[in-house]
């Protein structure tokens, strides 16, 4: 089998204000569709980062993939797996995620993988998961992604939408973002996003939530490294108990030295709360100093920016080496990507923890996936019998998502300049903050 045509499309979708230490989600998310289509006529599909420097890349690569056997990609294009493990900084801490130059690489190479692994699934009628070592699950968690939030449900002009969640820049409107995300997902685990009031507000915030929903749930807090190692010593104390059991503390503060400083620390006073990340480890070369360190117990993986699924794969097997657990992380995707997170996750035994989901902040109108959404029944993605990732484009859901993109001004991410626009002219992204 041979490669005949690769399409790249650019689209937008509406994403609500939601808030982070980055700044402020701006109204349209943007993603960039892959199709692969064989000589025989098989397409295969994937999901990845939006906007024009990515779709560049993936453009840039055309000629070596045209002609090329899906089956042989590491091989025709090993250089962009390979990484660097030469000592460069590869930290993701100053970079609004997917914009860090140096994983560039890894990023357009996921896409092609796993539109590859698509169309070889495709083509002999095995879904993904099964290509990649088999299922050792048939139902994939994921938890609920609660954000503080402004009014708003994201679109411009007469593309607005209807704000589905609300305002909540308060711990009692997180609690009942979190009950409407539950009623209608039913998540069993919840990873919180803060980094964006007042610490002490945020520990309450995930009081009020351990109150609301009982010890059952477990709950993680991600301020993107907006704490210094003092402020996360001191939230990693107050919030002992709720964030044991199954919980976690994910990029408290930047770099692997300041995440070290906050575990010798906790671990002194006899807590044993893991630290997460999934910018102070985001590549193979970023672990032997994290394991020396003892700075990150849990990495949050994710295929778009690993260098894809056998990555990931092979990530987990290194960090089940270790003694690390695994968990995965999300930016705003549609149902694309949710399968192919969903499929990775499925065949990857030690995934120690419910995956991330930005997918409950877009909604039907904005869906690609022919059928309309992926469901979530129970907080879990079914993967099923279906070949490759199970789905296949709506085209004209495609289109409308290419006339959004071509339509809207944003071309890249850039939570800082959104909050300028509309929270704080003088905003700047500070780490830490607190
Ligand atoms: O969507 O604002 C966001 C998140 O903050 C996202 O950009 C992060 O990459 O979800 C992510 C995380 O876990 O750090
Ligand atoms: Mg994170």
């Amino acid at each position: 089998m041979r490669i005949r045509d690769l399409r790249v499309h650019s689209i937008a979708m509406a994403d609500p204000p939601l808030r982070s230490s980055y700044g402020l989600h701006q109204p349209y998310a943007l993603r960039n569709v892959i199709e692969i289509q064989s000589e025989d006529g098989i397409i295969g599909i994937s999901e990845t980062y939006g906007g024009d420097e990515p779709a560049k890349a993936l453009e840039a690569i055309r000629e070596k993939l045209i002609g090329a056997c899906p089956y042989r990609l590491t091989g025709d294009l090993a250089k962009m797996v390979e990484g660097d493990a030469s000592g460069l900084d590869r930290s993701q801490t100053h970079n609004v995620p997917g914009e860090n130059p140096l994983d560039a690489d890894a990023r357009t190479y996921s896409a092609i993988e796993t539109a590859c692994l698509d169309l070889i699934g495709k083509s002999v009628g095995l879904p993904v998961c099964d290509l990649i070592g088999g299922r050792i699950r048939d139902k994939v968690p994921f938890s609920a992604y609660p954000f503080y939030k402004h009014t708003g449900g994201g679109g411009e002009d007469e593309d607005i939408r209807k704000d589905e969640y609300g305002e909540a820049l308060s711990p009692e409107g997180i609690v009942s973002q979190v009950q409407k995300m539950r009623d209608k997902y039913n998540f069993n685990s919840i990873k919180f996003k803060g980094g964006v009031l007042e610490p002490s507000l945020e520990i309450e915030t995930i009081r009020q939530l351990r109150r609301s929903l009982g010890r059952s749930v477990p709950l993680r807090i991600d301020p993107n490294c907006a704490w210094s190692v003092e402020t996360s010593v001191l939230v990693g104390e107050d919030l002992a108990e709720e964030l044991s059991e199954g919980g976690y503390l994910e990029d408290p503060c930047v770099g692997l030295d300041g995440m070290s400083e906050v575990r010798r620390r906790l671990l002194s006073k006899g807590i044993e709360t893991p630290l997460a990340s999934n910018v102070a480890v985001t590549s193979f070369g970023d672990i032997p100093e994290a394991v020396r360190l003892d700075a990150v117990q849990v990495v949050l993986c994710d295929h778009h920016y690993w260098g894809g699924m056998r990555q990931v794969q092979q990530l987990a097997r290194v960090c089940k080496t270790f003694g690390i657990g695994l968990s995965m992380h999300s930016n705003s995707h549609l149902g694309v990507s949710l399968m192919a997170m969903a499929h990775v996750a499925s065949a990857t035994p030690h995934l120690t923890y419910a995956c991330d989901t930005h997918y409950p902040w877009q909604s039907e109108v904005d869906e690609i996936v022919d059928g309309g959404r992926v469901p979530i029944v129970d907080g879990c993605v079914s993967v099923t019998e279906k070949p490759g990732l199970g789905v296949v484009l709506d085209y004209d859901q495609l289109e409308r998502g290419k006339e959004r993109f071509n339509k809207c001004s944003y071309r890249k991410r850039d939570d800082e300049a959104e909050m300028r626009k509309h929270i704080d002219p003088n905003w700047t992204r500070r780490l830490p903050r607190w």
